[in-house]
């Protein structure tokens, strides 16, 4: 069985991790069919948005714990450094919105990347676990730096040292996730929001997530100045004039990504 599904469609990606009988725990060659598709997508000019979610009743349980137990398994910090960060900055460095469709738990490593996904549509049974702890490990793959400026210190302190589970309602309570619908209809509902985003201006859609990440580490004159810099660059599109004519003309615009 393939444990990564792919498609494009309408010009959006879906990619399913897809190990349901181990909750799409991650071994060495899922991550690394993950990291080669995300390099995939970023080259394919034909994907203007993707979805990411997994097979079955979970999202993704983190690490294989069952590959870790082996005897020539890979030093954590390696396996960390090799695997799991580059997946996560092949993510946030995508130049297209990813939507994550969370169609059940994410755990460990599962809910980091749940978490360094742009927008997040949950399952109404999904819920995230900071497992982390509950094996004498600390949260990695991004957790620590995602989860407070995603949901605040306090809430990031509480879910990654208490490591109780995080139903998809109290997630959308606190901004975690931008809506939850039923289990059924996660993919749908992420892969309608991705259409939209595929429908709007390519590199103006790449800019504002660039920008958005670059506020985390930038001071307000930093950002000022480089939100006057993108512009720059987005008002030189042909996608800018044709927003502009779009408007005028009283229609949709047809973005091309020129
Ligand atoms: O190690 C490194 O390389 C460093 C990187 C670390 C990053 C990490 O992600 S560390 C955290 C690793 N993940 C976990 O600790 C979570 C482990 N899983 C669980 O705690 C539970 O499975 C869940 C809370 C996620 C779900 O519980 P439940 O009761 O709904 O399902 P289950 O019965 O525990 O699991 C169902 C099956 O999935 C089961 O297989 P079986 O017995 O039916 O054959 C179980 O073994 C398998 N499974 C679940 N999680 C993992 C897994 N198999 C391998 N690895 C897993 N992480």
């Amino acid at each position: 069985m393939e444990e990564l599904l792919f498609d494009v469609a309408d010009r959006v990606a879906t990619i399913t991790l897809n190990r349901p009988d181990a909750l799409n725990a991650l071994t060495i060659g899922l991550k690394d069919e993950l990291l080669a598709m995300l390099v995939q997508v970023s080259n394919d000019p034909a994907v203007r948005a993707v979805v990411l979610t997994g097979a079955g009743r979970a999202f993704c349980a983190g690490q294989d714990l069952h590959e870790r137990l082996k005897p020539d398994a890979v030093p954590l910090d390696e396996e960390i450094r090799e695997r799991y960060n580059p997946i996560i900055l092949a993510m946030r460095h995508l130049d297209r919105p990813i939507i994550g469709a969370i169609n059940g738990i994410a755990a460990g490593a599962g809910a980091s990347i749940a978490f360094a996904c742009d927008v997040r549509i949950a399952a109404e049974n999904a819920s995230f676990l900071l497992a982390f702890g509950r094996i004498g490990l600390v949260p990695d793959s991004g957790a620590t730096w995602f989860l407070p400026r995603l949901v605040g210190s306090a809430k990031a302190t509480e879910l990654a040292l208490l490591g109780e589970p995080m139903s998809a309602s109290d997630a959308a309570r606190i901004g975690l996730v931008a809506k939850v619908v039923p289990a059924d209809s996660v993919v749908a509902e992420a892969r309608a929001i991705a259409a939209r985003l595929a429908d709007m201006a390519p590199q103006a859609v790449a800019l504002t997530k660039w920008a958005l990440q670059a506020s985390w580490t930038t001071s307000l004159e930093e950002q000022l100045e480089m939100e006057a810099q993108l512009q720059g660059i987005a008002g030189a599109t042909a996608d800018h004039a044709e927003g502009i004519a779009a408007f005028v003309d009283k229609r949709p615009p047809r973005f091309t990504g020129e």
